[in-house]
């Protein structure tokens, strides 16, 4: 499904095995050298949604190596595996076995949404660099808001995304407005190893060095 140019839905792209997997890594990731927490943001708010990052810390509107704001650590690295992960995502997304060469993504923000947790329409603008944002959902499905580039409001398409499903935002909507206004509770299998609750991966290119 291509919602937009550059958009991919491809609902139940990972194996009932691979979300097991992604589930048990991302749990090391949240208890590893810097541990998931809420984001804080600049105005004083605090997100909803927790977050663990490996290969660049990101926090509001930047990305580093160390997080500066929960406890100075190195982050974890960005693992080669999943450099091939996003490049067989983007080829099968693209129908295009080449469309993932010299694709690397040298971070990844691993999102926990609670039954009640939301994500605001922003856009992804903190990288320097336009190459697609791969996103990988497990657990309980969510309502995502697929908005335009213009503004946070409509026109905008709410689409369910659910446990297994692959997004890939290249091209025009790599830097659309998006968000979640809710995740449907109930909705996951619990044998991927989240007994509740949603997981999203979205793999990126800072384009930043060092
Ligand atoms: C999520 N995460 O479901 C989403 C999936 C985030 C975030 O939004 O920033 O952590 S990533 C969705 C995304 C990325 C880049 C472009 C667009 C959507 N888009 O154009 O809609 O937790
Ligand atoms: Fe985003």
């Amino acid at each position: 499904m291509r919602p937009a140019p550059g958009a991919v839905h491809v609902p139940g792209w990972l194996t009932p095995d691979q979300q097991r997997e992604l589930v048990a890594a991302c749990r090391g990731w949240a208890s590893g050298p810097v541990p998931i927490r809420h984001t804080r943001l600049p105005r004083g708010g605090v997100m909803s949604v927790q977050t663990v990052c490996i290969g660049w810390h990101w926090q509001p509107y930047t990305y580093t190596r160390t997080a500066g704001d929960v406890n100075g650590r190195r982050v974890a690295g960005f693992p080669d595996w999943m450099v091939g992960l996003g490049r067989r995502a983007l080829a099968d997304a693209y129908e295009d076995p080449a469309a993932g060469d010299g694709y690397t993504p040298d971070t990844a923000l691993i999102n926990f949404y609670d039954g009640q947790a939301k994500l605001g329409m922003h856009q992804d603008k903190d990288e320097q660099s336009g190459d697609p944002v791969v996103s990988l959902s497990i657990g309980d499905t969510c309502v995502f808001r697929f908005g335009n580039t213009e503004s946070r409001n409509r026109p905008y398409t709410d689409i369910e995304l659910a446990s297994g499903d692959l997004f890939v935002f290249g091209g025009p909507s790599r830097f659309a407005y998006h968000g979640v206004p809710r995740v449907l509770p109930g909705t996951g299998d619990p044998a991927t190893g989240l007994a509740s609750g949603r997981l999203n991966i979205t793999m990126r290119v800072t384009g930043l060095k060092g």
